[in-house]
């Protein structure tokens, strides 16, 4: 080092609480102690939360060094009004080469998008002398969310470790995102702009907002738009139109003479998939001859200079919560939120409020289920089957049909006077996966799948005001199949792939014992899509009651459940004390004694819990004014109730890395309820083995073949004798995944139920609207058994054992 340097600024990525600094800073500050010329050593954070760290940051740490009092400690990156830590930024810079040629794709999760990116600089690495550079983020959503890549080509080197902010080209595969996002900020004067969607210039003009037009004229932009999706489709490629938008890419950039680089993609197509399909090959360059015939140039009108920026008017029933932090953030603003803010909305202690996935409206269909009224015999299975809560039924009385939109017709409910019963979808939060239709088991189908666009100009209104109308009394059982789905589903829209084995389980668990149920989620798929930051598909009814919700890790969850439900456990046996003392005392009302009597009669039991715990409250609400021992009693009442203790989570959980914890919360023989959604491979993380896959079957980890066979947790945790274990798939046998549920939660010890999960990694060739079909192959080929074993009916003199599929073998296991 110089010996003239005077002041030194060093960089940890870290947070450590508690330390007289971070680990960096204290080693450089350590070994310069010594130094002749001990310069002045300040630390600072930087990129924490993943958080992007870019020129102005570096430049800002630079200018403040030479401050007449840099601060000993700072961060960059946040903006910190509470503390007071972070340092002033010296305003947005892109030192990237000019020469070099900046693009940025807005793809959809799993429509190829980044696939086709990758091999696009693979194409321009192998066929130029170009310095090539690709970075992917990504949102919190699993496939369906945001995906962005930049990309850079250029002939000097490229240095620039950071997103791009000024790009010469943007391409957007969703018509949607539009509304959603600036996708035009920072766009170069002059750049260009590529847009997948089915709109003509009319649409465009009324679809695309005022700031946008006005960008795309001022700038001067040129500007495209293909239909990638309806090419991909003719092309029999489904909804995957990578192939399309990254021959568009080509076609629109001089960065390979376009004849090189179209032959290449035919090359690369062939390579990528005619090893397994040729088919998949001859398809995907199908789509490629298209493109070129339907790229169209849009000649952008000069009044677009002129469009008059909307104020679009705010909902005054909207949390701040959601307004403040979540529409930010999802506007991909959320770096400007200032630590004040998120405190401002309540985050100090790292909780977020539920529900709030409600306020997304991501509109990622393309297609949404329209309902044939005529045609529906009101099983409600669809409302069942849907991963998405996106389609319901609703119940009206005859003020309600009265005040109803124009669109919102009706069948009689058989039996119950003057309501009125109708399936409505939301087209805005339904992911377009088809499983509802599929499911439909009407003759003439009761639903059917139409364009996004059609739908949600008929439906939006009939679902805003479906969610206001009063909530009915179940006309149904809650624990028969159409009656459970008249319960509200305290697990909505969130964001799983669409067509998600594993969030009609869970969300029929919420149906069941949402408003009392605590959860302990293991990391996984499922602690993704249930609570992807800054949004929470966990919600509340219209009391306030909801799931609790937490995320411990992947190797603990089941200890992590134990602990809640041991906590929970010792604070109401503590509370059945005083109760007894009280009855003991025999100084209270008889009202109020019957109540204590019947609260601590039932306290463990499930059925009536929550009339109890509201009788008992009454009871005491009418008599305890100074009564210091029935305020005491009173002042607990969040302890009335007794709570559903689950533990959920994936196969990579249950059989491999949490799996000593399950052995040993099984083995306590303490009552709480595990869920195993069994998908047979890691999900999360792109579908390595776990102990639950099957025998030969491919997967990561297993390239050639998983050597040994699929583990046997269910086997295992009934040795023990007194654990209620099922095995369970939706497709199969839905009445008997409901009395497994039912079972399990009433037995009063450990539970474990294994569940049938396909999955998106699975790559089931007729795509996820196939899912329940699949689960119900696999029952009918042998390959997954339907059982309940029941150590209840051991007293009863019974076979424990109860098996819920035929002996016989109905389809191939080649079929399945
Ligand atoms: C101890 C540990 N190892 C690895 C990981 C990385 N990881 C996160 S999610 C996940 C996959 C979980 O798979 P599974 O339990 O089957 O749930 P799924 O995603 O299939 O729903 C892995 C390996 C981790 N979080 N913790
Ligand atoms: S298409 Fe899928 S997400 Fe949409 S309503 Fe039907 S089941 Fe739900
Ligand atoms: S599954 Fe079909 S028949 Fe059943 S309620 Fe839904 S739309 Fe009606
Ligand atoms: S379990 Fe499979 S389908 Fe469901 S969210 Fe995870 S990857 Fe997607």
């Amino acid at each position: 080092m110089p010996k003239t340097v005077e002041r030194v600024a060093v960089l940890d990525r870290t947070k450590e609480p508690g330390a007289s600094g971070e680990p960096l800073l204290l080693d450089v500050q350590s070994a310069l102690y010594d130094a002749e010329t001990r310069p002045l050593v300040i630390g600072g954070r930087y990129g924490l939360g993943s958080k992007d760290v870019t020129p102005d940051q570096i430049l800002g740490v630079y200018s403040h060094l030479t401050s007449s009092k840099p601060k000993s400690r700072f961060t960059i990156g946040i903006i910190d009004d509470v503390t007071h830590l972070s340092i002033p930024s010296v305003g947005s810079k892109d030192l990237t080469n000019k020469q070099t040629f900046q693009c940025k794709f807005f793809g959809f999760g799993s429509d190829g998008t980044v696939g086709a990116n990758k091999a696009a600089i693979k194409i321009i690495g192998d066929h130029t002398d170009l310095n090539v550079q690709g970075y992917f983020s990504y949102d919190s959503k699993k496939s369906g969310g945001l995906t962005i890549s930049h990309l850079r080509f250029g002939e000097n080197r490229i240095r620039s470790a950071y997103l791009i902010s000024e790009p010469n080209f943007v391409s957007c595969s969703s018509a949607s995102y539009v509304t959603q996002y600036d996708l035009l900020k920072g766009l170069k004067p002059g750049g260009t702009f590529l847009l997948n969607t089915v709109w003509n210039e009319d649409k465009l003009e009324r679809h695309l907002p005022a700031q946008m037009k006005r960008n795309l004229a001022e700038k001067n932009i040129q500007f495209y738009t293909i239909n990638a999706i309806k090419i991909a489709a003719n092309a029999g490629l489904g909804r995957r139109m990578n192939t399309v938008m990254q021959t568009a890419f080509f076609k629109l950039t001089s960065i390979l003479p376009f004849e090189e680089a179209f032959q290449a993609l035919k090359d690369s197509a062939v390579r990528t998939y005619g090893k397994k399909d040729m088919r998949l090959a001859e398809k995907n360059i199908r789509a490629m001859d298209d493109t070129l015939a339907h790229l169209k140039k849009i000649e952008i009108p000069s009044s677009w200079k002129n469009s008059e920026i909307e104020n679009v008017p705010q909902d005054a029933d909207k949390p701040a919560y959601v307004s403040r932090i979540l529409e930010p953030v999802n506007r991909l603003e959320g770096d400007s939120l200032s630590v004040g803010a998120l405190i401002e909305n309540g985050m100090v202690d790292g909780s977020y409020p539920q529900g709030t996935a409600a306020y997304e409206k991501r509109g990622i269909a393309l297609e949404v289920p329209e309902w044939v009224s005529d045609n529906c015999t009101m099983c409600n299975e669809c409302a069942f089957v849907c991963p998405h809560a996106a389609i319901r039924p609703v119940l009206v009385n005859e003020a309600e049909k009265e005040a109803a939109p124009a669109g919102f017709i009706t069948r009689e409910m058989r039996g119950k006077d003057g309501l009125g019963y109708r399936i409505q979808v939301s087209p805005l939060d339904c992911t377009g996966c088809n499983l509802c239709a599929h499911a439909c088991p009407a003759k003439d189908k009761a639903l059917v799948m139409k364009p996004f666009e059609e739908m949600e100009e008929k439906e939006a209104d009939n679902w805003s005001y479906a969610v206001t109308v009063t909530p009915k009394p179940n006309p149904g059982k809650k624990e028969t199949l159409p009656g459970s789905q008249f319960e509200q589903p305290l697990l909505e829209f969130s964001g799983a792939c669409a067509g998600c084995g594993e969030t009609p389980y869970v969300k029929l668990l919420t149906q069941l014992f949402g408003d009392r149920m605590m959860i302990a989620n293991a990391t996984g798929c499922s602690s993704i899509w249930g609570a992807s930051a800054p949004a929470t598909p966990y919600t509340v009814n219209q009391d306030g009651h909801g799931p609790a919700w937490a995320n411990s890790l992947l190797e603990d969850n089941a200890e992590y459940g134990f602990g809640m439900h041991l906590a929970n456990k010792t604070l109401r046996e503590a509370l059945a004390h005083e109760v007894d003392v009280v009855l003991e005392q025999n100084e209270v009302s008889e009202n109020l004694h019957v109540a204590l009597s019947n609260w601590r009669d039932g306290m463990h039991e499930s059925e009536g819990t929550r009339e109890r715990a509201e009788d008992l409250q009454l009871a005491l609400l009418a008599e305890m004014d100074g009564h210091a021992e029935l305020e005491a009693l009173y002042a607990k009442r969040d302890l009335f109730l007794k709570r559903s203790q689950w533990m959920i989570g994936g196969d990579g959980w249950a059989y491999d890395i949490g799996f000593g914890g399950i052995d040993h919360v099984l083995a306590s023989g303490e009552d709480v309820n595990m869920l195993v959604m069994d998908n047979e491979v890691y999900s999360n993380t792109g579908g390595q083995s776990s102990k639950a896959t099957p025998m030969s079957a491919l997967a990561k980890f297993a390239s050639s073949g998983k050597r040994m066979g699929k583990k046997d947790l269910g086997f295992m945790a009934m040795s023990y004798g007194n654990v209620y274990v099922a095995q369970v798939a939706m497709g199969a046998n839905k009445k008997q995944l409901m009395k497994a549920f039912l079972e399990a939660e009433k037995f009063d010890g450990p539970s474990l139920i294994i569940a049938y999960t396909p999955c998106i990694t699975h790559g089931i060739s007729a795509g996820m609207k196939t899912m329940l079909t699949e689960t119900d192959l696999a029952v009918s080929c042998g390959y997954w058994n339907l059982y309940r074993y029941n150590p209840d009916l051991i007293e009863k003199g019974k076979n424990p054992m109860v098996m819920d599929f035929k002996n016989q073998i109905s389809t191939s296991s080649m079929t399945f």
